[in-house]
């Protein structure tokens, strides 16, 4: 997210999280919610109606609530002619105001496609109809909420897909698959978005309360997705299932393996023979879920672990070595090396997202919250004492990217949206999207101002075959002065510091937005 939003969230949704204790307001709703009566009183203004936009929003955070289609969109500037495919996107737009002491990582997911083709763009959104979603709708309330808190569902909940589908989109076989990392995916339509399976289980190949990740990674060379899903033994068990499934939906691999604790597993990384995950110490708290609150809490008295084991194994082999208490949230590249594993990843020294509660109760820790980017690396054979950490960039950038052939092999380009490094303190921080060139530790940037906020980009290749960074950087721009009225901005990725050769001039806000995904012209089904 850019620097905006961060510090909007950050501040709104502090606010929020400060009252943590929650206990008092929340168990009173849930007890009211247990014995019947409505759990929403509140006659607040609905998100994205007041003017405050509702709290714990911002920039590429700030709520919706309209499905929007419009073809043909007006466009600024030269759209390549080598441009052809669908950006897509997901985010959170809360169908309900959001409970005291809730986050916005709990919002509705709302998705969105820019499809562009022979020099055409459509631009469409929809609410993503998950179970959850439908329920709501019918219910006029939230029946879920609190942040992965079952115990404060409404009755009328039970049995039904917790998903908000509100973190990242993938395809897949002719689908979007829209995900959240606590439930399966909710498929829909690749050129409609309507919703087409609320719980998407890869024909049965996947149980239904099987999680799947909400960042699986495509294989460099098989084009098979590798994906996870945590809690794989019942909410809250340090047990994780890895799987691949190849392009026509087939479930090659399947195995589960411990891990030291139930830590918050955002992301992974996988290389041509191992896949490697990094626990950190947002872990699940028993306590604060039974307390009303969130699935989630920053213990600083546990270690950070890595650990790896080889693709299509059983697990057996996975080796684990300890770091101190610190975070790793986003992949944006891992490859393997002379016996080396190396996984770059943003990292944080503390909690990363300090809307969420410190376990030991002390206030959110913002300079502990600032992401910048590193590269973990191991010895392979596990017999070291630790990981080695190494800084590849100061840039804030808690959402990183690469071209995604690249997945699993080592790769020279990252992309991200970050504040301007070169500001000084205490200044407006332009928001920039910037290309990272890891190979020789150079970066290059263009800054959008500071009266925008940009939305995490994505990579599209010239063609499938187009070597690695030959392509153009997408990303939506909300503009801060113009009540969010948004851009889709289209840069050519070898040329970032030249700014947009193109914008697509949306008349709306666009929806908010976590990831976005690039699908390929040649990916679409005849
Ligand atoms: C993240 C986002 C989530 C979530 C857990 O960026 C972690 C990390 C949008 O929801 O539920
Ligand atoms: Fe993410």
């Amino acid at each position: 997210m850019a620097d905006q939003d961060r510090r909007d969230f950050i501040r709104s949704a502090v606010g929020a999280a400060a009252t943590v204790g929650v206990a008092a307001g929340l168990t009173g709703n849930a007890v009211a919610a247990a014995a019947g009566a409505p759990a929403i009183t509140d006659t607040v203004t609905r998100p994205g109606h007041g003017p405050a936009r509702s709290a714990g929003t911002g920039g590429q955070f700030s709520p919706i609530r309209a499905e929007v289609t419009i073809l043909d969109c007006n466009i600024e500037g030269k759209l390549p002619v080598d441009l052809n495919g669908g950006f897509y996107a997901t985010g959170p737009d809360p169908q309900y105001p959001m409970r005291q002491g809730n986050i916005i990582f709990d919002g509705e997911g709302h998705a969105r496609l820019f499809r562009i083709r022979n020099g055409r763009v459509d631009y469409r959104t929809r609410w993503v109809k998950s179970e959850r979603f439908v329920a709501n709708d019918k219910a006029r309330a939230q029946l879920f909420p609190m942040y992965r808190n079952p115990y404060m569902d409404d009755p009328r909940a039970k049995g039904l897909s917790r998903s908000t589908a509100n973190t990242h989109v993938i395809n897949h076989k002719g689908l979007i698959l829209a995900l959240k990392e606590d439930s399966p995916p909710v498929a829909m339509d690749l050129n409609t978005l309507e919703t087409v399976d609320p719980v998407y289980t890869f024909d049965g190949q996947l149980p239904r309360d099987r999680a799947f990740t909400a960042h699986p990674k495509v294989c460099s060379k098989t084009g098979n997705i590798v994906a996870f899903g945590y809690e794989a033994d019942g909410f809250g068990s340090a047990s994780v299932a890895f799987f691949e499934i190849d392009k026509a939906g087939k479930k090659v691999w399947e195995t589960k393996i411990p891990v030291p604790y139930c830590g918050l597993l955002h992301d992974f990384a996988v290389t041509e023979n191992h896949i490697a995950l990094f626990v950190v110490p947002l872990a699940f708290d028993p306590e604060q879920i039974k307390r009303g609150g969130i699935h989630w809490s920053w213990d600083k008295t546990l270690k950070s672990h890595l650990g790896w084991f080889r693709r299509y194994g059983d697990g057996k082999d996975v080796k684990w070595v300890q770091g101190p208490a610190q975070s790793g949230t986003h992949t944006m590249g891992a490859f393997e090396d002379a016996g080396r594993i190396h996984f770059d990843t943003e990292m944080t020294a503390g909690n990363p997202f300090p809307f969420m509660p410190n376990k030991d109760g002390s206030p959110p820790d913002l300079p502990g919250s600032v992401s910048t980017i590193y590269r973990i690396s191991a010895n392979l054979s596990g017999k070291t004492k630790g990981y080695e950490v190494k800084q590849l960039y100061a840039l804030q950038a808690p959402l990183p990217k690469q071209d995604d052939r690249y997945n699993t092999m080592p790769y020279r380009y990252g992309y991200a949206a970050c504040p301007d490094p070169t500001v000084a303190p205490g200044e407006v921080a332009g928001s920039c999207y910037a290309r990272m060139d890891v190979q020789n530790g150079t970066y290059e940037l263009w800054n959008a101002g500071p009266k925008v906020s940009l939305a995490e980009p994505v990579f599209a290749p010239k063609s499938v075959n187009s070597r690695e960074g030959e392509g153009y950087l997408l990303g939506v721009a909300y503009n801060l002065d113009q009540n969010l009225r948004s851009d889709l901005v289209i840069l050519d990725a070898e040329r970032v510091k030249d700014g947009p050769i193109a914008r697509v001039k949306l008349p709306v806000q666009a929806s908010p937005q976590v990831h976005g995904w690039w699908v390929r012209e040649d990916q679409y089904p005849a």
